[in-house]
């Protein structure tokens, strides 16, 4: 067996990296200084007199983000401005020396409360680069400052489920160089909020490597250790305030972890990725922008290439002046979640009576645990068998195009390649097809009518898991492979 392969095949997602696959889909929102400017990226230099919301309401976030689907939202503490949405010790520049609440608002307690109460999840973003701090370049010092905050943010607040570090800086050759002391912010992390992924900058959760909604067609959990290097990732960041980074995509950097790379590899990790876009061009709320939401068709290419791709999808939200997510946005994702509901809200396999071709012996890893709709149950192979078919009967001719197909991560990810097929006129025919499965993918195709279907596990690492195959029909969902 090789040993590389044996393994890549043994790496295993931390806990709270597998309750983090679980959340799927969740917002961003990016709300501060900037709202108030109609810019992008303050220098640090605005007045907080001018951070003044008029009808700001957490609770209407939470019910667009539950009307979208989502699980969680992730929160703008402080952008690259510095301005905080807390009222910190640490600093004069924050919503306390705002006139919105007379000075004595905090954005992030009316927002996890919010959360708790529609009972999703609260993570935050805390910028490390700050252009009004002026200790930021005395490294030490800041790195004490940054480290106050983040104490602040991560015991005030309830629990979070995810703190995610921006890799984006501007600052030039003439600006100051602040040397981040990294594991000292993790260190105060896993110390307070021991369940929260640490994102992006961080060992828990991987970007994607674009803003622009793109995921690879082969998005890998495990990895080479060499990808968690937030040097590089401040490289692939964001340098300049310019529109054009939002949709710019990378094509070199298409192989996140296939045979050929993990063998070159230092060391294997499970770093899963994330898919961060905007629903609008920008990340803050421009009112020229009200007409340039994200149409549906496009939304829906997005999550089925993410959610359905092994990354999950944090989707930005840029609330406007009165506080509120605009009645375009909240419209829009609406429609999202309708059709998304429709479309998982029955399952053809339920019923169905599985065959599998191998199936390990001497365990609880039946092939019929794939339709049992537990996804704690999972069916396996012996340590060897890389391929292998799974025959499943639904009891009666059915249409669908949409297939759903989920590994038992907990033990790894060991899919490479798969097809579906399914019998049609005496004969099996290939419907659709992919690489890897991980924590999850959809594939999307023309309905099909049949009673038969096949999923053929062509290529896996050791022993191939799946713990669900669903079947779902929604005739508004268009056929597309992945990619
Ligand atoms: C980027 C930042 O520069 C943007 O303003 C935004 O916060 C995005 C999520 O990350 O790198």
């Amino acid at each position: 067996m090789d040993p590389v392969i044996k393994k890549a095949a043994g790496i295993k997602p931390s806990q709270r990296q597998l309750e983090w696959h679980k959340m799927e889909f969740y917002a961003f929102a990016h709300f501060s200084i900037n709202t108030f400017t109609d810019k992008e990226w303050g220098d640090g230099t605005e007045d907080p007199a001018i951070f003044d919301p008029t009808e700001f309401n957490a609770d209407q976030w939470v019910a667009v983000c539950k009307s979208a689907g989502m699980k969680g939202l992730i929160l703008t503490a402080k952008h690259h401005d510095g301005f905080c949405l807390w009222p910190s010790k640490y600093t004069e520049h924050c919503v306390k020396n705002s006139p919105w609440r007379d000075g004595k608002g905090d954005v992030l307690r009316e927002m996890s409360e919010a959360c708790r109460k529609g009972g999703i999840k609260f993570g935050i973003y805390l910028s490390p680069w700050d252009r009004h701090e002026p200790c930021y370049g005395d490294s030490p010092k800041y790195n004490e400052f940054y480290r106050n905050q983040l104490r602040e943010i991560l015991t005030g607040y309830g629990e979070l489920f995810c703190v995610w570090f921006d890799g984006a800086c501007g600052e030039g050759p003439n600006g100051k160089r602040q040397i981040y002391d990294w594991e000292s912010y993790y260190k105060i992390i896993r110390d307070l909020q021991s369940s929260a992924v640490i994102s992006i900058c961080g060992p828990d959760v991987r970007w994607c490597g674009n803003e622009a909604g793109h995921c690879r067609p082969s998005e890998w959990s495990v990895v080479p250790v060499e990808m968690r290097d937030n040097q590089k990732i401040a490289e692939d960041s964001q340098k300049e305030d310019n529109v054009e980074f939002a949709v710019r995509i990378k094509f070199d950097d298409q192989d996140t972890g296939s045979r050929d790379l993990i063998r070159k590899a230092r060391d294997l990790i499970w770093y899963p990725a994330e898919v961060d876009t905007s629903i609008r061009p920008g990340w803050f709320y421009h009112a020229g922008e009200d007409d340039k939401v994200r149409s549906l068709d496009d939304l829906l290419d997005v999550y089925f290439n993410s959610v359905g791709g092994n990354a999950s999808l944090l989707l930005n939200f840029p609330p406007d002046r009165r506080g509120l997510i605009h009645e375009n946005d909240s419209a829009r994702v609406k429609e999202l979640g309708n059709i998304l509901r429709r479309t998982f809200a029955e399952n053809m396999t339920e019923d169905a009576s599985v065959k599998a071709s191998h199936t390990l012996e001497g365990g609880n890893c039946s092939a019929s645990n794939i339709v049992d709709g537990n996804m704690n149950t999972w069916w396996t192979t012996n340590n060897g068998q890389e391929s292998a078919v799974l025959d499943f009967d639904l009891k009666k001719p059915c249409t669908f195009n949409v297939a759903v197909l989920q590994e038992h991560i907990a033990v790894g990810q060991r899919i490479e390649k798969f097809r579906l097929m399914a019998f049609i006129d005496n004969e099996w025919r290939e419907i659709a097809g992919a690489t890897v499965v991980g924590y999850k993918r959809i594939l999307r195709f023309e309905p099909v009518t049949a009673q038969k279907v096949r999923v053929e596990i062509q290529e896996s690492r050791i022993a191939p898991t799946l713990s669900t195959f669903g079947l779902f029909y929604n005739p508004d969902i268009k056929p597309l492979m992945q990619g």
